[in-house]
């Protein structure tokens, strides 16, 4: 399959673009979201502006209310405590203030959650499927796809692919380049603007497909198949990169995943083409250079 995908992709032409591609990962230090991607992920950012904000007044509020207390009701300033027990007005206060602060949160919160769990009227369906360690990746609604594997990139071959793909100045060519641990031989490509449904399970163990500029992240479970959906706002075509986020075992870091969003007709050029893409190509260079240099230390040694 993949050699197919190869020759497929050797018979493709280059196509030059200008690189202003979108692109998101994880950031050194970073310590906000991703940016958003999605609908659902631009309503979670909401969300979690709105309660930050809260949380941030309450707990200004608590803090502020302690040293006031500290200060002015000390042993020194307040030799003679107060006996009060009870308070009915304070009581009812602080027991109906926080319902309306929850309410007023469980509100945006459940409809978010519907937003995300209830799925819209997909236009295309993706199949992710969990290995121990791997994500494959296939296509239900269009035979034309073969299912393939996507596995992390070592790395030189992460910087080799990265030059390749650079000096060759063509599409995937991705914003961060090729980073180890995220970047894969074969991402997934899907279409911008399209609602796109994901098929989530597993082969052996748990794992879970997670992509955090897209606000999904979904248990793969052996036996059972879990659905999620996402579209891609349109200006944001380019290469997200996420990582399975359950602790599947040994290789639990090995299962990047890399999605290459492009626009509609590129997405309908790459079908027509094989799935095959440049990248492709940058793995057999890569390959072939590799078997060369073995090549050459294996005559080196049998000379010794
Ligand atoms: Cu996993």
């Amino acid at each position: 399959m993949r050699l197919k995908r190869l020759i497929l992709a050797s018979s493709a032409t280059f196509i030059a673009m200008s690189s202003t591609a979108f692109a998101a990962k994880p950031t050194e230090g970073g310590y906000w979201l991703q940016e958003a991607a999605t609908p659902v992920m631009e309503d979670l950012h909401w969300l979690h502006n709105f309660v930050f904000i809260i949380i941030v007044a309450i707990t200004l509020f608590v803090m502020v209310l302690m040293g006031y207390i500290m200060f002015r009701f000390s042993a020194k300033r307040n030799p003679v405590p107060s006996k009060t027990t009870h308070h009915v007005g304070l009581e009812v206060a602080w027991t109906i203030v926080p319902v309306i602060i929850l309410l007023v949160m469980v509100v945006p919160s459940m409809r978010l959650l519907y937003f995300q769990d209830a799925l819209p009227e997909t236009e295309m369906t993706i199949k992710a499927t969990g290995n121990t360690w791997n994500w494959e990746y296939s296509y239900p609604d269009n035979e034309d796809i073969e299912a393939f594997i996507s596995n992390p990139l070592e790395k030189d071959e992460a910087k080799f692919i990265e030059t390749y793909l650079k000096d060759n100045n063509v599409a995937e060519a991705s914003e961060f380049g090729e980073p180890y641990l995220l970047a894969t031989d074969a991402p997934l490509v899907v279409p911008v603007d399209t609602k796109i449904k994901v098929l989530i399970t597993s082969s052996n163990n748990l794992h879970s497909f997670s992509m955090p500029a897209f606000g999904i992240k979904m248990d793969a479970v052996p036996g059972r198949i879990n659905e999620t959906w996402f579209q891609v706002l349109p200006g944001k075509e380019g290469t997200y990169y996420g990582q399975c986020s359950e602790i599947c075992g040994v290789k639990h870091y090995k299962m990047p995943i890399e999605i290459r969003v492009v626009s509609k007709a590129e997405f309908a050029e790459w079908v027509a083409n094989g799935a095959a893409s440049h990248k492709d190509e940058a793995v057999q260079a890569f390959n072939d250079k590799n078997k060369t240099a073995k090549l050459g230390g294996g005559v080196t040694a049998a000379q010794k």
